[in-house]
């Protein structure tokens, strides 16, 4: 049986390698042994300062995370760490697959609120610490596909949507969940552009069924740490069983309502990317086949 059947995925190889490798920088650094300029860009280059900025509430939090068990997850080997959090689609910080790495140092996540509106017993600004603490962290090892045809089998850390919805009790009236993800533009250089290829913020939603149901998942962390900036810090949404994009990163605003919300790649381009993308290799993207990955 695989080893990541009895330990934690965060205890696997490539993770302990990866912060064995950083621990020993630092305390070259700490030493006076490397010269500061090269182990920083050494550090900033394996996957950003996530576990540096966030909280000690949080990664304490995710120290006692429930890890996976799920019987059904065979052969599903993760993808590697350097992978996860260095190939990415984070149009915010550029298109290209390194760009979310390596563009995002300016990017500033903690403190984080998430503004709650709409039909919802108490609307307003909320602290992620309000939204996060009073939950149970769990690990779910979920394939990640993008449209694009390729996918990569991520170990997150976080809590059931379903959860953060009980607490903040939506009224009989909301019917969708529409998130929108931070606008930043002085910290986010695909804000910036001149000619931008979406359009900022980035929305996305889910029908309230679709919301509560108990696979779908609210990331704050990602290998045993919390989530790095280009993996959409300090949250974002997972859905394993719909196209990527619907993964929305770096969710600042959630809205409760009764209308199905317009969303990003749908309205740059409706035919290609519907509301509801679900994973379906039988129907092909009209530009390319999603037969295979
Ligand atoms: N705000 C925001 N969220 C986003 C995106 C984006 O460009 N901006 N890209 C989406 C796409 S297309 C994919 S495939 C996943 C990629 O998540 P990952 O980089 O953590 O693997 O994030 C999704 N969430
Ligand atoms: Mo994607």
């Amino acid at each position: 049986m695989p080893s990541w059947n009895k330990i934690r995925e965060h205890e696997v190889t490539d993770e302990r390698w990866f912060w064995s490798r950083r621990s020993v920088i630092q305390s070259a650094l700490a030493l006076g042994l490397a010269p500061n300029a090269i182990a920083a860009d050494i550090l900033r280059s394996e996957g950003g300062q996530g576990k540096d900025d966030a909280p000690s509430w949080l990664t304490e939090k995710i120290k006692r995370a429930i890890p996976e068990t799920d019987p059904l997850r065979q052969s599903e080997e993760p993808a590697p760490f350097e992978i996860v959090s260095g190939y990415n689609n984070f149009y915010e910080f550029g298109t290209d697959k390194r760009d979310p790495a390596s563009e995002s140092g300016s990017f500033e996540p903690w403190p984080w609120s998430i503004q709650v509106e709409g039909e919802v017993e108490k609307p307003g600004a909320r602290s992620l610490e309000d939204l996060i603490r009073p939950h149970q962290i769990e690990e779910r090892i979920y394939r990640l596909r993008c449209v694009e045809a390729w996918s990569m089998v991520i170990p997150w850390l976080g809590i059931p949507l379903r959860s953060l919805i009980d607490q903040l009790k939506p009224t009989s009236q909301a019917k969708f969940v529409r998130f929108e993800t931070v606008l930043r533009p002085s910290e986010m250089p695909g804000q910036r552009a001149l000619f931008p290829s979406i359009d900022y913020p980035y929305v996305e939603g889910l029908r309230m069924d679709e919301a509560m149901h108990p696979l779908t998942f609210l990331a704050v962390g990602v290998y045993g740490q919390s989530l790095p900036k280009q993996n959409g810090a300090p949250i974002r949404l997972v859905v394993p069983w719909k196209y990527g994009f619907k993964s929305i990163k770096s969710i600042a605003k959630i809205s409760f309502v009764r209308d199905q919300p317009k969303t990003t790649w749908e309205l740059s381009n409706s035919r290609e990317y519907g509301f509801y993308a679900n994973v379906n290799p039988s129907v092909n993207h009209p530009r390319w086949s999603q037969a295979s990955e």
